[in-house]
């Protein structure tokens, strides 16, 4: 095991990567013990890239990493997307541009369940992001499919959360839940080969402005296939990093969420685990009180060794 955790730390076999992601991805005891036993986590930067399918979140990934390897970074991809063009593109074109990052020593692209066993976002995130940062990668971009509550996830995961969107987003901006808009670190509006670009950045920006708790957030308009406001978008990360090291309240909220979320799935595991079914089965259906029952299983769970 320690052997394999020297391996894992000096970063340079990705075939004991991937294992051991596959490890803490399937919950299993031997993960649990490699993520236990590592000395040192990588302060690695933890990216966030969301927004709605279609948007270029995949193209825009591709575009950093170029932009990341130039620089010498080691990088770590998670696409939790199941239509992702990392994982399976179905688009020849996509295919082709991917594969010279696949290949890259310094590049890492891994895809993960979108399904967690707690419904929302992958059930291991959290721990394939720490395995990646014990490998040491300088940077950790996760990749999710902006429906339903996994924007929202990925922002109490990642130190920073980009919200890739599109001019052809239009009027639609308007009715934007709050909650997705505020959870935003960057807004990338791609596409800006497009026409409307400008307006769409614009009608962005005026509804910032009126949300006064997030009118300081940048707005970066990219071409994503054409690799352009990269650097512009790189220099704002940059910049909200130096930011967020020097403040110790988010580093803490994060890490608050980061325990809750382990511990709400290390809890979910075991109730799982816990036969209720047959529980119920040995019960007397006219007095049986469900939150008693609840109760008592609760009890069980927490009180039982392991
Ligand atoms: N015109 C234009 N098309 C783009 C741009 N970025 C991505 N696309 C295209 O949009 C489509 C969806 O991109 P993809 O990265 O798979 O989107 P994702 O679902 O958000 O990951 C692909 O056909 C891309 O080539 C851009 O900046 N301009
Ligand atoms: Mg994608």
């Amino acid at each position: 095991m320690n052997e394999l955790i020297d391996k894992l730390i000096q970063g340079k076999d990705d075939r004991i990567l991937a294992r051991v992601l596959s490890w803490v991805e399937n919950n299993t005891e031997q993960g649990k013990a490699v993520l236990q036993k590592i000395p040192h986590f990588y302060p690695s930067w933890v990216i966030g890239i969301t927004g709605p399918p279609g948007a270029g979140k995949s193209t825009l990934t591709n575009a950093l990493i170029q932009h990341l390897v130039e620089q010498n970074k080691r990088i770590g991809i998670i696409a939790v997307d199941p239509t992702s063009v990392f994982t399976q593109g179905a688009i020849l074109g996509d295919r082709i541009r991917m594969s010279e990052y696949f290949l890259h020593p310094n590049v890492f692209i891994r895809s993960a369940a979108s399904r967690g066993n707690l419904g929302g976002l992958c059930g291991s995130i959290v721990e394939m992001i720490d395995v990646l940062r014990a490998n040491q990668r300088d940077v950790v971009i996760v990749e999710t499919v902006g429906v339903g509550q996994s924007e929202v996830e990925i922002a109490s995961i990642a130190d920073i959360t980009i919200l890739v969107l599109v001019p052809e987003a239009g009027d639609d901006i308007q009715a934007f839940k709050s909650g997705i808009m505020e959870i935003a670190d960057v807004f990338v509006v791609n596409k800006a080969d497009r026409v409307g670009a400008n307006t769409f950045v614009q009608n962005l920006q005026n509804m910032l402005h009126l949300r006064t708790h997030i009118a300081d957030v940048p707005v970066v308009k990219t071409v994503a296939t054409k690799k352009e406001g990269i650097a512009e978008l790189w220099e704002n990360i940059t910049k909200i990093h130096v930011h967020i090291q020097k403040n110790e309240i988010k580093q803490k909220q994060l890490l608050q969420q980061k325990i809750e979320r382990l511990i709400q799935k290390e809890l979910w595991l075991k109730v799982q685990q816990y036969d209720i079914k047959n529980h119920i089965q040995l019960m007397n259906l006219a007095d049986l009180n469900t939150y008693i029952i609840v109760d008592r299983i609760l009890q069980d769970i927490i009180t039982k060794p392991e």
